[in-house]
């Protein structure tokens, strides 16, 4: 009988700034890495691949996203493959390696306020002197991160914004604060400019022009320094020398904050309340999975309240069911004023670990195939109508029968108002547990008051999740809604996501249809021979412990002078349970009969060892258990054959020969229940009885972390 009641009075929420305002709204983003999530994205052919980006960074397009956060490649595992370091070994710098910079770059490109940030899952072996740990020797892992940040700045005119500590391991105050330290201190202005013009003619120029001549440190060397260590350097004419300049001495990373400690609401909150010193260094608390709730001690830290990283969820329409709820409940209920998505598009192999928990499916770039999921266009929501900067309004909340809004304004007197009505049932996210809740129909008025009073007009966009029918609509503008006193009412159904907005820029964006989904081809070859190539890694190889890059090989002048290498040579300080050995997936993970053939090169002596494999059944996370058919040759001259990649079970062995500092082709061909291999094209062992996995993908890789190559490597499937 109550509820009756509820059903014929409209419930009714007062929209005011002039009772004050709630905090600032710092935005929603999403996460690359974490690792390799992207890793298919950068193989897709043009136009595709734009068009993907565009839907996930193109103000009033898409997604809209206002934050993109990277993984810092630490050379190891870290969900669904590795990502390369920018220093593999301590005297190595590249910022060219893997695809995260290119991201940022693309990101940059379509939305130049959008905000970076790097966070560190893994570091290289020597960052941790032989210790599975980052905080031993603080300055040698600021060092690094530093380095990165520096990085960003030199080579692609990157500014990160945030910088964060280690994911979701313990974080170490000390650290943090030589981190702040050392941010603070260095700024871009200690980094020499070096212009290098080879003739001298530079000299003249700069002796009669004061300012290049204060812009430009060293001629015509190549190496100069920061207070940290060396930079390496290039031709630059005179202008830009100039302007380069002024640049990095307005670019101080005095400017990088730091988020702390991509964990949990606790111990970090805390250790701040109780250290001064910490406090200081800190600028964000970032919660993972934060369930839309804080903590007490959170609150009184009065920092910003971010849930880093949030999401994880299975990207059909539950999925986007849970990223409207918490989208607005992380605000409401939590005070969070970024929710970051793990991941930013799901581009890795869908049999990885958490297949499809992005906010767009791309994992296809050999057909081009995309797949603009939910979770897209209930993030438009709120990003296409409020920024960072906006401040929320404090007259947010619940819904008397269930779900949420939140009001953000410019302070200008632009108003965006974002409900959701979505059920306990149809917005479950993957972590943590939803306890359970009611959402029914309802009616609801909304009362402007305040500098929004006088407003006549507001902009409506809504989506309807559908769940009966699954005839759901998303972000589809009605029209406006007039406003009469100050007053406007709305009938709410569940499961739907409202804006209402002064914004008038909000827009449904489109590319044309995708091209159709199709397997990985049956019949794949790559010779690796790329003499630039764009990214440092091969297409569709997805490395799941080590890192497979692009070689040349300098001094030879036979058939393999472009190769692929791993190059990993120590134990990373690892964040997942990389395996002992290096390898590289590719492929389709439903293959079962197939012969993979490839050219192969032991560069370790003595004891260096790789191998092809097929059926591999697992990478990820749990890569160390991968089971297959894996076909090993060593340099001492033997060979093997194993059904799992740490080589407990052995169906083969035997001589075969082989050598390091020679190149070999190794052959594997798996038929029903049989393996067979050759050695340099001939037979070397066969019947090989192979009693599972029933399939898998095709594999390289290496038997320690060690240095080896690989040519010419050819799949035939059935
Ligand atoms: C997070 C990681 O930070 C991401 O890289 C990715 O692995 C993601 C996948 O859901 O998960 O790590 C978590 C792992 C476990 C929990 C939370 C976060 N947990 O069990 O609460
Ligand atoms: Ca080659």
């Amino acid at each position: 009988v109550l509820s009756y009641v509820w059903y014929c009075f409209a419930e009714s929420y007062v929209l005011d700034d002039k009772v004050g305002l709630g905090r600032q709204f710092d935005g929603i983003g999403g996460l690359s890495g974490g690792g390799a999530t992207s890793r298919l994205l950068v193989n897709y052919a043009e136009p595709y691949r734009s068009q993907i980006l565009d839907y996930l960074f193109k103000p009033n397009f898409g997604a809209s996203l206002q934050i993109l956060k990277v993984e810092i490649g630490g050379d190891a595992q870290t969900t669904d493959g590795t990502e390369p370091s920018h220093m593999h070994y301590e005297n190595d710098e590249n910022y060219f390696r893997g695809y995260e910079w290119w991201l940022m770059r693309e990101a940059k490109k379509r939305n130049p306020n959008i905000t970076l940030i790097g966070l560190p899952w893994a570091f290289p072996g020597w960052v941790g002197h032989g210790k599975n740990w980052p905080y031993d020797f603080p300055d040698i892992t600021v060092y690094y991160v530093v380095s990165w940040i520096i990085g960003a700045k030199q080579y692609h005119d990157l500014d990160i914004d945030y910088i964060g500590i280690w994911n979701e391991r313990k974080f170490d105050s000390t650290y943090i604060k030589v981190l702040r330290d050392a941010l603070d201190k260095v700024g871009l202005t200690s980094i020499g400019i070096i212009a290098a013009d080879g003739d001298w003619s530079i000299s003249s120029a700069m002796a009669v022009d004061p300012y290049l001549n204060d812009a430009i440190e060293v001629i015509g060397i190549i190496i100069t320094y920061t207070y940290l260590y060396q930079l390496s350097f290039f031709f630059f004419p005179a202008i830009n020398g100039k302007l380069l300049r002024y640049t990095l001495d307005k670019s101080g990373l005095e400017r990088v904050k730091i988020i702390a400690s991509d964990n949990l609401w606790q111990p970090i909150s805390l250790f701040i309340l109780l250290d001064p010193e910490l406090r200081n260094a800190v600028e964000v608390i970032g919660a993972h999975y934060p369930g839309t709730h804080t903590v007490v001690d959170a609150l009184k830290t009065e920092k910003k309240l971010w849930s880093s990283e949030d999401y994880s969820t299975y990207n059909n329409d539950v999925g986007g069911g849970c990223w409207a709820r918490i989208l607005n409940q992380n605000y409401v209920n939590g005070r969070m004023t970024a929710t970051i998505s793990w991941n930013l598009i799901a581009s890795y192999y869908e049999q990885l670990s958490f297949g499809r928990n992005g906010l767009m499916t791309a994992e296809e770039p050999w057909s081009g195939n995309y797949v603009v999921e939910s979770p897209i266009w209930i993030t438009a929501h709120t990003t296409q109508f409020s920024q960072p900067g906006w401040t929320y309004l404090q007259t947010v909340g619940h819904l008397s029968q269930g779900g949420s809004y939140v009001a953000l304004t410019d302070g200008k007197g632009n108003l965006t108002v974002i409900i959701e009505t979505m059920t306990h049932d149809h917005s479950i996210c993957i972590r943590p547990p939803l306890p359970h809740f009611n959402v029914s129909s309802q009616n609801t008025t909304f009362q402007l008051k305040g500098s929004f009073r006088s407003l006549s007009v507001l902009q409506v966009w809504q989506s309807k999740f559908d769940f009966k029918t699954k005839n759901p609509t998303f972000f589809k503008q009605l029209s406006p809604l007039k406003i009469s006193d100050g007053t406007f009412t709305l009938n709410l159904e569940t499961d739907e996501v409202y804006t209402l907005t002064t914004i008038t820029t909000g827009k449904k964006g489109s590319h044309p249809v995708p091209p159709a989904s199709t397997p990985f081809p049956k019949t794949y070859k790559d010779d690796f021979n790329v003499r630039n190539p764009h990214f440092t890694e091969a297409p569709d190889f997805a490395d799941q412990t080590g890192v497979f890059e692009y070689y040349i090989n300098l001094t030879d002048s036979g058939p393999h002078v472009f190769t692929l290498r791993q190059v990993v040579t120590q134990r990373p300080v690892t964040w997942a349970s990389d395996a002992d050995q290096t390898i590289s997936i590719i492929g389709d993970h439903s293959w079962r009969n197939l012969t993979v053939t490839c050219d192969v090169y032991i560069e370790m002596g003595k004891t260096g060892g790789l191998f092809i494999a097929a059926r591999v059944d697992k990478g990820g996370e749990s890569v160390r258990n991968a089971k297959g058919v894996f076909y090993w040759v060593y340099a001492d001259g033997t060979y093997k054959v194993t059904n799992d990649i740490g080589g407990q079970t052995v169906l083969a062995d035997g001589l075969s020969g082989t050598r390091a500092g020679v190149w070999h082709t190794l052959t594997l061909t798996i038929k029903g229940q049989y393996a067979s291999g050759m050695l340099d094209g001939y037979p070397l062992w066969k019947n090989a009885v192979v009693l599972g996995p029933q399939n898998g993908w095709a594999a390289i890789g290496t038997q320690t972390f060690e240095l080896a190559q690989f040519d010419n490597f050819v799949i035939e499937a059935e």
